[in-house]
Order: structure tokens, then sequence, then C-alpha cells
């Protein structure tokens, strides 16, 4: 799978808001009420991330989530990716 251009990225990014593309990944940050909350969250993201066989680069810090996302075997952002963020999206609403 080829990585996307940083234009294509960009123009997919605009249906994506809380999304920026920087070192070469696509990231986000969610703040939930507490730690049970975050980590329920990150468990059904992790479940998506298996079925996919796509999995975030993520850390949580008691009730926050950060989120990268790219395809490391393919070197960059692909689609895959942006199929990913729009699920942890739909999980976070
Ligand atoms: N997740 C991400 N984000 N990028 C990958 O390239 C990737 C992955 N590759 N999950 C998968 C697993 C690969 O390592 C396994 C062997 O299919």
């Amino acid at each position: 799978m080829k990585p996307l251009t940083e234009l294509q990225i960009l123009s997919l990014l605009k249906d994506l808001p809380g999304w920026e593309f920087n070192e070469n990944a696509i990231h986000t940050s969610f703040e939930f009420d507490d730690f049970k909350d975050a980590f329920s969250v990150m468990t059904r993201i992790a479940f998506e991330a298996e079925r996919l066989n796509h999995h975030p680069d993520w850390s949580n810090v008691y009730n926050t989530v950060q989120i990268s996302l790219s395809t490391h075997d393919a070197g960059g952002v692909t689609n895959q990716d942006f199929e990913l963020a729009r699920i942890i999206d739909e999980l976070v609403a």
C-alpha cells in the first residue's frame, strides 16, 4: 500500500475536525470525565483495531488519550489510517 501525499492527507482531513497532520502521521487527542471513560473508549477502539488489523500509536494519562495514526508497513499515512480515524471519532462521539 502506498502512502497518501500531503495534499491528499490535507484534503481528507477537512472531513475530520480535531485531527492534524505532522511528522508523517495524523494525530488527535480526547479528554474524558475520568480514567474509566477514557479506558472504556480505548478498549472499544482496540477491538476495532484488531478487526481491521490496523493499530493506533497512543498514550493515556488519567482522563486523556493521545492518538497518532500511520501505516508502519507503508512508511506514511494511508487510507487505512483514515478508516480507523473515522471509526475512532464515531466511538468517541
Ligand atoms: N498497524 C499500523 N498502524 N500499521 C501497520 O503497518 C500495521 C498495523 N501492520 N498493525 C500490521 C499490524 C502488521 O504488522 C501485521 C503483521 O499484519
